[in-house]
């Protein structure tokens, strides 16, 4: 028994351990943002890159907005408990790994950040810090002059604390100490999301530095694109409970997450990088077909069911996958999106879809659909929005993504149909208060209210009177039967539609007896 995971020693014999000692790797990753997703994705292939190749990549984390990680990880010489939760023919399959990837975390401190960044060491910057915490304008793709940080950070880039300032105060350092520059990969679930961060970073250092510095980053450093993912819910007390009685050890920073793990990313790297192949990352000329895939079908669907389940009483997304009718919406979400999808060699989307139904119907794992269901005005644009205008561009069926527009309107409202009250978790979530003043009771002026709201819902949407009439149809039903009725009604008519009848004779019919 040990107090506190302090060694790779100290788990007991059952435990993986990592296959390298860490203090023989030196530091060539910088990642900014330690939350549950990097430990459980990047931290893991670069543990697996160590294990198999060496070299000097281990992590040095930095936390931007809390200082809790980085003290746990510290106190754990960067140490935690990865625990995989599978299934196997009905029984839980669990496994726990310690990872040594990651060497120490800098919690919110601008010199020390900026001083690692500049570390010639440092070849490689990888970032998670969700689709809001980047500070760049969605329509513009230039730094966000609504963020208070990135403000302050235009005007005092040298002490800069945010995403933007520090990787570019760091590149300036860097360059004028004849320094080469480090490949930046973003790991968030955005589009293009290399080249999004590409255009922030570049937009900066013209407005806070000059052209000269800013047209040298975009020529000299390589953002490659990339996609990722791992269903990984947030750590609870129960994960740190499970990482004692798996290890032995008090573990303050492990993570749970299911055995499912994938990588695909640009080879784009101009000054070396992991063999993450290790871990089974794919490298690739080109992942847009990848992401779209993954956001409109994985990300698109997460979204519809974290707010239809939530707003009906489903706290966790295997929940919703054990409700007929919520499960049908799934499935219909995730095959509405995979028929706008191009082909992709050796990607057989309905295998895709079922794969993903039993992802998100793991019963070990506890995700939460509050959690998905936060940052909408984040994440509706490419889960949502962008296939829905692909729908109408082809004449395709538009209600699925009308149906998951309309239930996060409805989830915006803030109670359930009990009158249970909950916290709008949304960077916008003042400006859709105000909107939503005065028009909570009918669907039609609920829904305009928020297609009002600036540079959010794409004109193809909002002028589109197929649209309009689909979302206020879904949200006025919510709102007047409540949105358990709404969920039924919705999982019937799909149950009635004859594309829907002629490709899928039996199951949902007889799911629904007939309905
Ligand atoms: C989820 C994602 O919280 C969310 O919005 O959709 O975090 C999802 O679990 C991951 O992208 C899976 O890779």
């Amino acid at each position: 028994m040990c107090a506190r995971l302090t060694s790779i020693d100290d788990a007991g014999s059952s435990v993986q351990r990592p296959g390298y000692e860490p203090e023989e790797h030196g530091i060539g990753i910088v990642h900014i943002g330690v939350g549950a997703f990097h430990r459980a994705h990047q931290a893991v292939f670069t543990d697996d890159a160590l294990a198999q190749h060496g070299g000097d990549w281990r992590i040095a984390g930095v936390s931007l907005r809390s200082k809790e990680i980085a003290t746990e990880l510290n106190a754990q010489n960067g140490l935690y408990t990865l625990i995989e939760k599978g299934h196997v023919n009905g029984k839980a399959d669990t496994t726990a790994r310690i990872i040594a990837a990651i060497d120490h975390v800098i919690a919110a401190e601008s010199e020390a950040t900026l001083s690692m960044l500049c570390d010639p060491g440092v070849r490689v910057v990888t970032l998670t810090v969700t689709e809001a915490g980047y500070g760049i304008d969605r329509e513009s793709r230039l730094p966000d002059k609504n963020n208070p940080t990135v403000m302050a950070d235009l005007f005092d880039p040298a002490n800069a604390v945010g995403v933007l300032g520090l990787l570019v105060e760091s590149l300036y350092r860097r360059r004028e100490s004849g320094i080469e520059p480090y490949t930046i990969l973003s790991c968030d679930n955005l589009p293009a999301n290399g080249e999004f961060l590409r255009d922030g970073v570049v937009g900066f250092s013209r407005i806070a530095y000059n052209d000269e510095l800013a047209d040298w980053i975009k020529g000299a450093v390589a953002f490659p694109n990339s996609m990722v993912d791992r269903i990984t819910p947030a750590s609870t007390i129960e994960t740190y409970k499970d990482a004692k009685r798996l290890t032995g050890c008090e573990d303050k920073a492990a993570v749970e997450t299911e055995p499912f793990i994938q990588w695909i990313i640009e080879d784009t790297f101009h000054s070396g990088r992991p063999n993450w192949e290790a871990g089974g990352a794919l490298f690739v000329d080109d992942v847009t077909q990848y992401e779209r895939m993954k956001l409109t079908m994985l990300n698109g669907s997460h979204s519809m069911l974290a707010y239809s389940g939530y707003l009906t009483g489903n706290s966790f997304v295997r929940d919703v996958m054990q409700d007929t009718h919520l499960s049908l919406l799934v499935h219909r979400h995730l095959q509405a999106s995979a028929e706008l999808l191009q082909p992709l060699p050796g990607m057989d989307y309905s295998d895709y879809v079922n794969a993903l139904a039993d992802r998100f119907a793991n019963p070990s794992i506890a995700h939460q659909t509050f959690q998905i269901a936060s940052d909408g005005t984040e994440k509706l644009p490419q889960r949502i929005f962008q296939p829905a205008i692909e729908a109408l561009n082809a004449n395709s069926d538009i209600r699925p993504f009308a149906f998951a527009t309309a239930m996060w309107m409805r989830f915006c409202l803030q109670r359930q149909d009990d009158g249970t009250r909950y916290e709008l978790n949304d960077p916008r979530a003042d400006e859709i208060a105000l909107a939503l003043k005065n028009n909570d009771q009918d669907g039609l002026l609920l829904s305009k209210a928020i297609h009002r709201l600036p540079e959010f819902v794409p004109v193809e949407l909002s002028t589109n009177s197929l649209w309009e009439e689909s979302v206020a149809d879904v949200l006025g039903f919510a709102l007047s039967d409540g949105c358990a009725a709404a969920v039924t009604r919705e999982a019937e008519m799909y149950c009635r539609m004859p594309k829907h009848i002629a490709n899928d004779q039996t199951e949902p019919v007889t799911a629904l007896g007939g309905g």
